[in-house]
């Protein structure tokens, strides 16, 4: 029998027969939250962190200007997942032994900026909204290979143009990139309110924040005219930088049917998380913002530890074992972290290479925050697979492993398990662009925005010198590095025979 879609009513019908324990709803009305917050790139990754912290800030201190409009510059899918169910969403928690289910009711509008881009211009100008975050993962910053904003492709540009526009009146053509859209609404808020505003990066990047508003100088410095813009928003707009946690795997059919279960009624939108979560914030706002320290949140004035930490053992050793893992066959992190080959491997990694690069967090024991993350991963119940870790590996390797590599290098060692965990990468996009990776019965096709780059690269006698040309991705000092590139090289011999050279 199929089951009513969640939504406002059904919801209500449902509370009113009464709740399991193990399901709960909206920490507050959602009908009497009004839009204080704008989300850039509304993906699983928000609706499991952000939006579940803005509304328990907003729970805990009895607000109701903290909903949140969510844009989603790639597709309309997730406009048409939650507008159907009144923004309401569910987060299965997934936890070793079993799930809850809270229905979440921040999120109040979601928009597509293909059909809805004056509200989103309008929503991010209004003085009523105080706080931007964005989550629109490590590609969706358009950097280009000397990490400046990549002005010159034609969707950044096309963006530009618009904000151009913008400068004089409304300028409502879609726009096409994340970057662009912040830029366009920024150029409107001050041409309308000039109101402070804070712009809150949440993506895996170091120093995620002044990256962001480099990128936003940087952009407004290629729009002709925008210096006023400019200057207003290096006086009135901060751009905290922050630490962001949760594994939040692609939502499959089983976590529906898990859900659906506990729920009694279908979620199209629903998102699944590990029980852990962590953000740690840079305390530099321009105005007001969600009591998010209510919610878990720690503030301080210095993020960079906690942020290098968590890229550097955990996001670093995620996708090693998402590499090694894929190419032996595994379909999850928790299946690759079982093995003892891999699970020596990733330790190694953390205790020989990244340990020295890392100065402590306030509080926080590096061996014993090494463990909770490879527990972490351990968890069979988040089903996060090595495919979707793997993605994008060309912009994640930098920040991940090769900031540590290159600190080793300076330092005069050689890092052997970081080395081992580039070859990893090397064979994983070899075999994928070859059409050679097969994980649990499915071929895997490459998944990176420098795709046909890297399997061209790949592809030769010397895969690994290849790889190591491709500047966008390995800083010069690590590509220079005889040592370096002998331990990958020797590390991928171990991996994979490479093909015998003519
Ligand atoms: C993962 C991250 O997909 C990936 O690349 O390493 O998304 C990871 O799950 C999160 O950063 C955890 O906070």
């Amino acid at each position: 029998m199929s089951l009513p879609r969640l939504s406002a009513d059904t919801w209500a019908q449902r509370t009113a027969r009464g709740l399991p324990d193990t399901v709960r709803g909206p920490a507050v009305d959602p009908r009497a939250l009004t839009v204080g917050q704008v989300h850039l790139g509304i993906g699983a990754f928000h609706r499991a962190h952000q939006a579940v912290c803005t509304e328990d800030a907003a729970a805990a201190t009895g607000r109701t200007d903290w909903g949140i409009l969510g844009v989603t510059q790639r597709s309309p899918r997730v406009v048409d997942q939650l507008r159907p169910q009144d923004g309401l969403y569910g987060v299965l928690t997934a936890g070793a032994q079993a799930s809850t289910l809270r229905v979440v009711g921040s999120v109040r509008d979601v928009a597509f900026p293909g059909r809805d881009t004056a509200r989103v211009l309008d929503t991010i100008a209004a003085p009523t909204t105080h706080v931007v975050t964005l989550t629109v993962t490590e590609k969706g910053y358009r950097r280009a290979a000397d990490g400046g904003i990549d002005a010159a492709a034609p969707d950044v540009a096309a963006d530009l143009a618009a904000a151009a526009v913008e400068l004089t009146r409304d300028d409502e053509t879609p726009s096409r990139t994340a970057i662009g859209l912040l830029l366009r609404g920024l150029v409107r808020r001050h041409r309308t309110s000039g109101a402070p505003l804070t712009v809150v990066c949440c993506d895996n990047l170091t120093d995620n924040g002044a990256v962001l508003a480099g990128l936003v100088a940087q952009g407004l410095a290629a729009v002709h005219g925008a210096q006023d813009v400019a200057a207003w928003v290096a006086a009135s707009v901060r751009f905290p930088s922050t630490m962001v946690d949760r594994i939040v795997p692609a939502t499959t059919d089983a976590h529906r049917a898990e859900a659906a279960g506990l729920l009694g009624l279908h979620d199209e939108a629903l998102v699944v998380g590990e029980p852990f979560l962590q953000w740690v914030v840079e305390d530099d706002f321009a105005g007001p913002r969600p009591a998010w320290e209510r919610a878990g949140a720690t503030f301080t004035h210095d993020v960079a530890p906690y942020e290098r930490a968590k890229l550097r053992v955990l996001n670093a050793t995620h996708s090693t074992l998402a590499y090694l893992g894929a190419l032996r066959g595994y379909a999850t992190i928790a299946e690759a972290v079982a093995d003892p080959h891999l699970a020596t491997l990733v330790r190694a990694l953390v205790d020989e290479d990244v340990m020295p690069t890392l100065v402590a967090p306030d509080g926080t024991d590096l061996a014993a925050y090494r463990d909770e993350v490879l527990h972490r991963f351990a968890n069979p119940r988040t089903g996060h697979t090595t495919v979707q870790v793997a993605m994008d590996g060309s912009q994640k390797l930098p920040v991940r492993l090769l900031g540590t590599v290159a600190d080793r290098l300076a330092a005069g060692a050689v890092p052997h398990a970081a080395a081992h965990a580039v070859a990893g990468w090397v064979a994983y996009v070899r075999a994928a662009a070859a059409g050679e990776l097969v994980v649990a019965g499915r071929t895997v096709a490459l998944d990176d925005p420098l795709a046909p780059r890297l399997a061209e690269a790949a592809a030769g006698p010397d895969p690994v010198g290849g790889l190591l040309a491709l500047r966008e991705v390995f800083p010069e000092a690590v590509a220079a590095s005889t040592p370096f590139r002998d331990a990958v090289t020797s590390a991928l011999r171990d991996l994979t025979p490479l093909p015998t050279t003519p």
